[in-house]
């Protein structure tokens, strides 16, 4: 597996740091995030994992069973006790993720309320992908200049690695999903996991992963004992549309919605967007395959460099 271009040494100069995602699909940034904000949260996402019985104890990642998947019944099963976790959600408003983020699209950016808290479990499948290749225009369909920062909460290196991504695919347009590939909603494009293309990082806390919607990206298999904990935030101009559902939690419905989420929260900042924010719900007469197959991206500014 090849190396992530480390970007750090233009990460305050955003026409580069455009010019750099325009050119490889992704930013890989070390040492972005205030290690202890980071870890502070790291250790409130194992404070919940470790209430649901999934953590051995809350001060490390090792899990109580290797048994344990994280299944569609996980999402109505535990998953709304990380997301009821407000430093989580918090971090998505962090100053230097949200002015990254303006600065490269050109404006204000906000970040879409609806994070992906993931959790990795073990499994023995040597070789084969976590989470298998997509890109992420496939389940958000109405904007194309969406940015994915993906955040690791723990160490990831060897048996135990954080997401790849496959440098340059984002220029290669949209790829439709392949429906054979599972999933309630079909997301997944056909990649090999030895494809000498994919590239990595051995990833630290603070570290960050930026991302262009049409970049294919995956995650090998967790073959350590301890779950890698990780955050998927996603950032738009308010001027461009999005999906209804992602105002809501991530897995809504199955997960909780924010009032049984948020009762002991300090505020609800975290989880608004800008009011002008064009709210497009999918077409009611289409089956999600005919969606899927129907989207074409809208002409990308990053991308087309205006
Ligand atoms: O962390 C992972 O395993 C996958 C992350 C991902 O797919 C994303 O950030 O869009």
């Amino acid at each position: 597996m090849r190396s992530l271009r480390d970007s750090s040494d233009v990460r305050d100069d955003p026409d580069e740091l455009t010019g750099r995602l325009r050119e490889a699909g992704y930013l890989y940034l070390p040492g972005t995030l205030d290690l202890g904000r980071v870890e502070a949260v790291s250790a409130d996402l194992r404070a919940a994992l470790c209430g649901l019985g999934w953590l051995d104890d809350s001060g490390s990642t090792r899990v109580r069973s290797r048994d344990r998947r994280f299944t569609s019944e996980s999402m109505s099963g535990g998953y709304g006790a990380l997301q009821s976790v407000e430093s989580f959600h918090a971090l998505a408003h962090d100053r230097v993720l949200v002015d990254l983020m303006s600065g490269i699209l050109g404006g204000p950016a906000f970040c879409h309320p609806a994070r992906v808290a993931r959790v990795a479990f073990p499994a023995d499948d040597a070789g084969g992908f976590f989470t298998r290749p997509h890109q992420d225009f496939a389940g958000l369909h109405v904007a194309t200049d969406v940015l994915t920062i993906w955040i690791p909460f723990t160490s990831c290196s060897g048996d135990h690695q954080g997401l790849c991504v496959l440098p340059g695919s984002h220029r290669e347009g949209f790829r439709r999903p392949d429906a054979t590939m599972g999933g309630a909603r079909p997301l997944y494009v056909r990649e090999e996991p030895d494809d000498p293309r994919w590239a990595t990082a051995d990833y630290r806390p603070g570290d960050i992963l930026v991302f262009h919607s049409l970049t294919v990206h995956a995650a090998m298999t967790n073959r350590s004992d301890r779950v890698r904990l990780s955050a998927d935030f996603r950032y738009q101009l308010p001027t461009d549309p999005m999906r209804p559902e992602f105002l809501h939690p991530h897995g809504w419905p199955r997960t909780p919605d924010w009032p049984e989420l948020t009762g002991g929260w300090t505020s609800q900042r975290w989880i608004s967007v800008p009011a002008e924010v064009p709210l497009i719900p999918p077409p009611r007469d289409l089956a999600y395959m005919e969606i899927l197959e129907k989207i074409e991206p809208p002409r990308s500014r990053i991308l087309s460099g205006s």
